[in-house]
């Protein structure tokens, strides 16, 4: 039964990539722990990207509007999904949330998938690239402990370096962790808080989007 699931969502994904692809669209599916600073990862890009990069969002959580709440106040269409008891986006609902949000041609869509560094691994949701967040909060061992969350993402952001100096994370630990799971794993280390290494991000995501 889990793999007619699978089968039948890989098919959904791969028509929601034609969609993204016929429109010019680069869609991201960003997957973390909850806390690590997707939404907020989120607000700044909007904030920063500016007019350069339209951004559109879906919003992935089991309850609440609130991150949607956030980045409609940021300034970009955001659609929320509400997993109920889910602990995963799945194509079908992005493919849903997709034709009601309708973003622009050659714009960004961005994923923001529900909370946790399990599940999510499992499914694809059509899109481009998966980003993996991790904050330095979280202990440098979770690519080994969810060890499919890492190896199946293209770029792994490492959030809040403002609080390196307080904590004893050991940031090149991690990246080693990460890089024994899938060892085509690039990194991006940046505080969306004091905006250190943010231009990593902005750079990497404008030559996504072939800018
Ligand atoms: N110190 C610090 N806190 C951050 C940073 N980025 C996010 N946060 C905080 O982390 C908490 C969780 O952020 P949020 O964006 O809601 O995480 P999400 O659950 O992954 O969407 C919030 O209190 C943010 O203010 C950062 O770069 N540095
Ligand atoms: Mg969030």
């Amino acid at each position: 039964m889990e793999t007619d699931i699978l089968q039948k969502n890989n098919l959904l994904a791969q028509r929601n990539r034609g969609w993204f692809e016929a429109k010019g669209i680069l869609a991201l599916n960003l997957v973390s722990s909850p806390g690590s600073g997707k939404t907020s990862l989120l607000e700044r890009t909007i904030r920063e990207l500016g007019g350069r990069l339209p951004v559109a969002v879906i919003e992935g959580d089991q309850q609440t509007m609130n991150d949607a709440n956030r980045i409609q106040q940021a300034g970009a269409p955001v659609v929320q999904v509400n997993t109920g008891n889910g602990c995963h986006l799945d194509a079908d609902m992005v493919h849903r949330a997709f034709r009601e949000l309708n973003p622009a041609e050659d714009s960004v869509l961005m994923i923001e998938n529900v909370g946790n560094l399990v599940c999510p691994s499992l499914f694809d949701l059509g899109e481009a690239k998966r980003v993996v967040i991790m904050s330095v909060t979280e202990g440098e061992d979770k690519p080994l402990k969810y060890p499919n969350m890492f190896r199946s993402a293209d770029i792994c952001v490492i959030n809040k370096i403002d609080l390196l100096p307080y904590l004893d994370f050991d940031l090149p630990k991690a990246k080693e962790y990460a890089l024994q799971v899938n060892h085509h794993l690039t990194f991006i280390d940046l505080s969306v808080k004091s905006g250190e290494g943010f231009e990593n991000w902005i750079n990497w995501l404008m030559e996504q989007a072939g800018k």
